[in-house]
């Protein structure tokens, strides 16, 4: 499998760190859809990362998509995300809450460094900032030391909790240490991990 994308992405580094969990092998090819749209349109005619190119030339796009097929292949039974029932529902909301603040986050990275200067609207930016850490705050709230979020394993709330808060910290500057202080032990622990230490930008 090929791996269109840069792991700077949140959406890109989420189906990195899925493949390296499942120990699926899989090449990466660094595009972006700014500076390669020519090449990454043709995976994605959005032009957005990542994009998956599976091993019979079929492309895959948009990262829920790509680790639910991830999540397919590995087995359902013992994929990151719980096969049905209330186990599920709950991995569902957090990662749901989760994307949507990569998303927040992404509107006020754009609208900082797609605009010129004269242009850009920093009410529009501190809006998206404010719900991003909302939502951050939200799984702060629940984070219990020393344990993955729910389930008592790994699962895809921790995934799309890890990088939403890097997100945060590193792309818009919020000080996650004392915001959200235990989301930020949890990241903290997560990025020992092999998946997580292999796929660091
Ligand atoms: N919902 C998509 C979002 C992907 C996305 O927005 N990727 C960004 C990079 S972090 C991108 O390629 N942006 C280029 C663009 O929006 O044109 C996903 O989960 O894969």
């Amino acid at each position: 499998m090929i791996l269109i994308g840069v792991n700077r992405s949140p959406y890109t580094r989420r189906v990195a760190i899925v493949l390296e969990h499942y120990g699926m092998p899989y090449q990466m090819r660094d595009l972006t859809g700014f500076a390669n749209w020519e090449e990454v349109k043709v995976s994605n005619p959005l032009g957005r990362i990542p994009a998956l190119i599976l091993d019979d030339g079929e492309a895959l796009v948009d990262s829920a998509a790509i680790v639910d097929h991830l999540d397919e292949v590995y087995g359902r039974d013992r994929a990151l995300m719980p096969p049905s029932g209330a186990d599920r529902r709950a991995v569902q909301r957090l990662a749901s809450l989760m994307m949507g603040a990569c998303d927040k986050g992404l509107h006020a990275a754009y609208e900082r460094n797609h605009h010129p200067p004269e242009k850009v609207h920093l009410p529009w930016i501190n809006e998206c900032t404010m719900r991003m850490k909302n939502a951050l705050k939200a799984v702060d709230a629940v984070a219990e030391p020393d344990q993955f979020l729910l389930l008592g394993r790994l699962t895809h709330a921790d995934i799309t909790a890890f990088i939403a808060e890097r997100l945060a910290r590193v792309g818009l500057g919020v000080d996650t240490e004392t915001e959200m202080p235990r989301l930020r032990a949890l990241t903290k622990r997560l990025a020992e991990l092999p998946a997580f230490a292999k796929t660091e930008p």
